[in-house]
């Protein structure tokens, strides 16, 4: 398989946001490891366009997003600086192809972390502060039509996030942390973080797991972004979106 085809062809569906088929429509036996190594090769391509990792994240961490999605496993990818917005910014839709918004828990690493099967006790320890967030996602196949290897190597629909205030753990208790998510002033969907594995440091532990493998780690002062709460809903025109986070304050956008 040509990996190497199959990662510019994603770089340009995002970089023209404009939909395309998915991989699998042409590659039918496309694995998830395959969609790894495209996933890496199309990080590559953005590297070398000048944007800077700054973080990681999980997708389909939580039951109501595995379930919308058809699956019962979580996927990885990486974040770079180009994808952060700012809190209260307008955002222009024509930069995105369909996009979706989802409220996070986001992790501030003090640390590097590797390593298999670590305890939710060794992430809060690297842990120097988290903060709320939304995560905008913009599949770039049609009408958000993937396989799971297909998504992988899209990235993981990673497109755009925006972080509250970083806030010490000091009495967090995270798995516990109640969530709001309004669009245009309407609650449309709330979650507790135990949405997220039972508890969202489990999110940063399997990511951590994920990067062990490959002989690489979560690095310090990353951004490490655990995944949706709730379901994720369309962005559309005039939107006024804000996700609510008891003890970590708001986030929020405006179309
Ligand atoms: O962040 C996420 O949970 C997105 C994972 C990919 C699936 C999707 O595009 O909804
Ligand atoms: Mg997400």
């Amino acid at each position: 398989m040509d990996y190497q085809s199959w990662s510019d062809y994603l770089f340009q569906a995002q970089r023209k946001a404009i939909a395309v088929e998915p991989i699998t429509d042409f590659e039918k036996n496309l694995s998830v490891d395959d969609g790894y190594k495209i996933q890496e090769l199309l990080m590559d391509y953005r590297c070398n366009e000048g944007e800077k990792i700054i973080g990681a994240k999980a997708g389909l961490t939580s039951i109501a997003k595995q379930k919308a999605m058809g699956v019962n496993e979580p996927v990885y990818g990486i974040i770079t600086d180009k994808m952060m917005l700012v809190s209260g910014e307008k955002v222009e839709l024509d930069k995105f192809i369909h996009p979706r918004v989802e409220p996070e828990i986001v992790f501030i690493l003090g640390k590097d972390l590797s390593g298999h099967n670590l305890t939710v006790e060794e992430i809060l320890d690297a842990t120097e502060s988290v903060c709320c967030g939304l995560e905008i996602i913009d599949s770039r196949y049609l009408d958000f039509r993937f396989t799971l290897a297909d998504v992988v190597a899209d990235n993981t629909s990673a497109s755009a996030f925006i972080l509250g205030n970083p806030m010490p753990l000091t009495n967090l208790e995270l798995d516990l942390t109640g969530c709001l998510l309004e669009i245009n002033n309407e609650v449309v969907a709330t979650a507790t973080g135990a949405a997220v594995l039972g508890h969202p440091a489990r999110a940063v532990a399997l990511l951590a797991a994920w990067l062990h493998t490959q002989g690489k780690s979560l690095k310090k002062g990353w951004a490490v972004l655990s995944g949706g709460l709730t379901n994720a809903f369309p962005l559309e025109p005039n939107n006024y979106v804000r996700g609510s986070f008891a003890h970590l304050g708001s986030v929020s956008i405006k179309v």
